[in-house]
């Protein structure tokens, strides 16, 4: 079978100490957390960072300072920035880390109820971060919360916004989105055009099941505190790379090689 790429999304927007004692926040624990999540198996990072009072930020300083840190840890990983950011930042934000020229950035195709929040990807808004991103020839990962994104992406293609091949992320599990239902993600994977690329992550008690039937299915996985804090049910994770262990693992158990960030560069076509 094909090398698995493991993405850890090691922070997010949303994910509080509160809830998560363990929730790399400072950018001394997103570098540990990275160089952790990595020694387990992960080959990208997706990317968010706090400010000191623990709040989501899109400044580039920051962005900055946690990439380098985590670069002298671990030289050789991914680093995927978030543009998704934080529900309600300005889209002017959520582009200024594209300055940076990560290797990956996540782009969201379109608006929906996430939560008790509106994320909201006005067209001319993913148009724009589009050309943003392929214009410093970083590679968009495009983030599917449900049907509709992946049809849009595909109109994107038609309409030379994208260009091919696509990498997909399937976030499922989000309330307002498509949930962790297998059948979901069988869906979705019908409608892929050929030679893309797609991962799933999972949100919540969505995170393990997917990741297991993504590992079977070919496809790549997401684990990670940003979608998933819990280890098993009522049972908080100790770290992010206790989930990126677990994973590899399984992939061991059904001779899924686990891709080192070498193979998963060739893999996505990152030069
Ligand atoms: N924080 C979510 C609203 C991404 O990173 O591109 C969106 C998000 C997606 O996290
Ligand atoms: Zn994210």
């Amino acid at each position: 079978m094909d090398p698995v790429i493991i993405t850890c999304a090691i922070t997010g927007a949303e994910t509080t100490k509160e809830k998560q004692p363990a929730l790399p926040v400072s950018p001394k624990e997103q570098a540990q957390a990275a160089e952790e999540a990595v020694r387990a198996g992960a080959s990208i990072i997706h990317l968010h960072v706090r400010e000191d009072d623990g709040k989501p930020s899109q400044r580039v300083e920051r962005f900055e300072e946690v990439i380098s840190a985590i670069k002298i840890r671990v030289p050789d990983v991914i680093i995927q920035i978030s543009t998704g950011g934080a529900i309600g930042e300005s889209i002017e934000k959520r582009s200024k880390p594209l300055e940076l020229k990560p290797e990956m950035a996540s782009l969201n195709l379109g608006t929906m109820n996430f939560g008790d929040d509106i994320f909201y990807n006005h067209p001319k808004d993913i148009v724009r971060l589009a050309s943003e991103i392929q214009k410093r020839g970083i590679i968009p990962e495009l983030e599917v919360y449900e049907i509709g994104m992946l049809e849009n992406a595909l109109r994107l293609v038609k309409q030379g916004v994208l260009k091919e091949p696509l990498h997909f992320q399937f976030v499922l599990g989000v309330p307002g989105g498509m949930s962790g239902d297998l059948k979901n993600l069988v869906h979705l994977m019908s409608f892929l055009p050929p030679h893309s690329h797609w991962a799933v992550a999972g949100v919540g008690r969505f995170q393990l099941p997917l990741a297991v039937q993504s590992l079977v299915l070919g496809g790549h996985v997401r684990v990670g505190f940003e979608d998933n804090i819990f280890y098993k049910k009522g049972v908080l994770a100790i770290s992010n790379s206790q989930l990126v262990e677990r994973i590899v693992r399984i992939a061991h158990e059904i001779d899924r090689p686990v891709a080192d960030p070498k193979t998963a560069r060739k893999i996505l076509g990152i030069a």
